[in-house]
């Protein structure tokens, strides 16, 4: 039992005393032990074979007693039976922010209430309001306290999670103790979501690098601190581990700690049948033990005839097979991406001018943009009535004039109401550059309806993108159903595009889409869906999708200069 874990324990039983309405004194008591064994700098268990727990500060002869116990057996008498004293569920109760033992128990015992969910439901149901000496206030408050605990426990949007690793992995670059850094795990293979953010360095002193992870300036608590693992809570919230290996081990840790899992373990059958064993330790011959490398990826993957895998492409979903069939994709880089399709203005509900979005733009090395505001029957979104729209056309006209190596297309984000409809007339609609359309209502519907609905936006003769098909909001809302096969094959034939919307919470087309998608024809756009000038640099995470999507630059439309894209245009 480490420190940590009897430090645990014992804030445990305070918890419990205090649910249980036990003396004041005794709370503290256990409370203060808790956090004396929290910053212990010694083991506990050493402390007590040597006799010495009760010269520890804040544990009189009592909690020693039991401590001893406890570190001999495994097991404490006392936390046992208050714990049977007390219904589970109260003790998670009181682990929402602001709901104190006295609280809890109150519920517990006014409505029977044992746990987050039954207690989530009665203040929905306003019940709480209704127990003396509760009142509105606290019901307002349990709600909000138990979504923002649920919220930490969502996984992070790789827009979240990447600049924090990113800062991390860039000063430990700097000490002179690290060798080298990089990010592992669903972070490094860019997945849209991520669980936790793993993190992997080499150095010939990992207690050095150790020292000096738990005490970077946005450290806010240090979860676990070992010699070679450790783990820190970011100010943003989030939960980081970093492992140090020595350099001779980096490439084999790297491999692992990358996964997938279901990709190592592929690549484990593989090595099993050449008589090769592979661990993070490294690449070793099965039968002895002798090792072969480990110091770089490449160790592993060459002894198994296999590329360095891209990380993106590590999932086990069919990238070994195809590597050994000569047949993985040339992946698409930013470095192809040529403008940007979906971009909206202050005309609608952006921030920024057009001009603003230009100058951005060409930072980004662009050659044009698609100015797509919504159109007039999303009012929610200041749609542009036919009139704004002809401004529009009017002024990006002038603006072309003046530009030399740039092109601002005109466009509009059309809506597709319920039964497939758009905005616009379809005169208005030819003089427009690039028309893309989306469903922004009507979720609810059938299956069968909502195809039917996106088949008649595709089958138009105007429209020449589908934006953010599925309409999935990360941690909020689930994609609506689609018949994904038959929409592929109508925008395939009909040259209608598909877009993968970079914006963080959207990411969608998610990737196992997107290789359908590429398969049935479809050609995509990696657009950005930007409200302001700064959302335009989201398309690296698009690009990253793209990737996991096996895309590659043929695949997409906004890798073409403005000649091809337009003639792709024309149909
Ligand atoms: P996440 O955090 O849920 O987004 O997903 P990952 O992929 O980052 O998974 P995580 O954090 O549990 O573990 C990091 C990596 O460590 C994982 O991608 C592969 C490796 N790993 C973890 N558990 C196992 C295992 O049981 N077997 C193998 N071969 N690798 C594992
Ligand atoms: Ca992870
Ligand atoms: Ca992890
Ligand atoms: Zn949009």
């Amino acid at each position: 039992m480490t420190n940590k874990d009897v430090a645990y324990i014992l804030s445990q039983i305070a918890d419990l005393l205090e649910i249980l309405q036990e003396s004041r004194f005794r709370i503290i008591a256990y409370r203060k032990a808790a956090s004396v064994l929290e910053s212990l700098p010694e083991d506990i268990n050493d402390v007590s074979e040597q006799g010495r727990l009760q010269e520890l500060p804040g544990i009189g002869a009592h909690i020693a007693e039991r401590l001893e116990e406890l570190l001999k057996t495994g097991r404490m008498k006392y936390f046992e039976e208050l714990k049977q004293k007390v219904p589970g569920g109260l003790l998670e109760l009181i682990k929402i922010r602001g709901l104190g033992p006295k609280t809890a128990v109150t519920v517990y015992e006014n409505l029977g209430i044992a746990s987050v969910g039954q207690l989530e439901k009665a203040a929905k149901e306003h019940k709480i309001r209704e127990v003396k000496g509760l009142g509105a206030k606290v019901e307002e408050n349990i709600i909000k306290n138990i979504k923002e605990m649920e919220k930490r426990e969502e996984r992070i949007l790789l827009a979240e999670a990447y600049p924090i690793a990113q800062e991390i992995i860039k000063e430990l670059r700097k000490q002179p103790f690290v060798v080298s850094a990089e990010t592992a795990g669903s972070l490094r293979r860019m997945r849209r979501t991520i669980g936790d953010i793993d993190l992997l360095a080499s150095s010939n002193e990992p207690e050095k690098v150790m020292d000096f992870f738990a005490m970077m300036s946005f450290v806010v608590e240090v979860e676990a601190k070992g010699k070679t693992k450790s783990t820190i809570t970011h100010q943003d919230g989030r939960k980081v581990d970093l492992r140090v290996v020595s350099p001779d081990q980096y490439g084999s840790a790297l491999q692992y700690f990358t996964g997938s899992k279901q990709h190592s373990i592929h690549l484990r059958g593989i090595a099993k049948d050449k008589g090769l064993k592979i661990s993070e330790y490294g690449i070793f011959e099965a039968a002895t033990e002798k090792r072969l490398g480990g110091k770089i990826e490449e160790d592993i993957y060459s002894k198994l005839n296999l590329p360095v895998f891209p990380p993106e492409l590590r999932e086990d979903k069919g990238e070994i097979e195809a590597a050994y069939e000569g047949d993985l994709p040339k992946l698409i880089t930013l470095k192809d991406i040529k403008g940007d399709l979906h971009v909206h203005t202050k005309k609608s509900d952006g921030l920024n001018s057009v001009e603003d979005m230009v100058s951005k733009a060409k930072q980004l090395g662009y050659s044009y943009i698609c100015v797509s505001d919504h159109a007039k029957n999303l009012k929610v979104a200041g749609g542009l009535t036919v009139k704004e729209l002809e401004t529009q056309i009017k002024n990006i006209k002038e603006l072309n004039k003046r530009e030399k190596n740039f092109r601002v297309l005109v466009g509009a984000e059309l809506n597709i109401d319920n039964d497939g409809n758009v905005d616009y007339d379809s005169s208005l609609l030819a003089r427009l550059d690039f028309v893309s359309a989306s469903i922004h209502a009507g979720f609810n519907q059938s299956k069968k309806q909502l195809t039917e609905r996106m088949l008649k936006a595709i089958e138009n003769p105007n429209i020449n993108l589908i934006c953010h098909p599925t309409a999935e909001i990360l941690n909020q809302r689930p994609p609506y159903e689609l018949d994904l096969p038959v929409i592929f094959k109508a925008a395939a034939e009909t040259k209608t595009a598909m877009e993968l919307n970079s914006f963080p919470n959207r990411l969608d087309l998610r990737a196992d889409y997107l290789r359908a998608a590429k398969k049935a024809g479809v050609k995509i756009a990696i657009s950005t869906d930007a409200h302001n000038y700064n959302h335009l640099e989201y398309v690296f995470y698009g690009v990253a999708i793209a990737r996991r999507g096996w895309l590659e630059k043929k695949d997409v439309i906004n890798t073409w200069g403005v000649e091809k894209l337009l003639k792709f245009v024309k149909k």
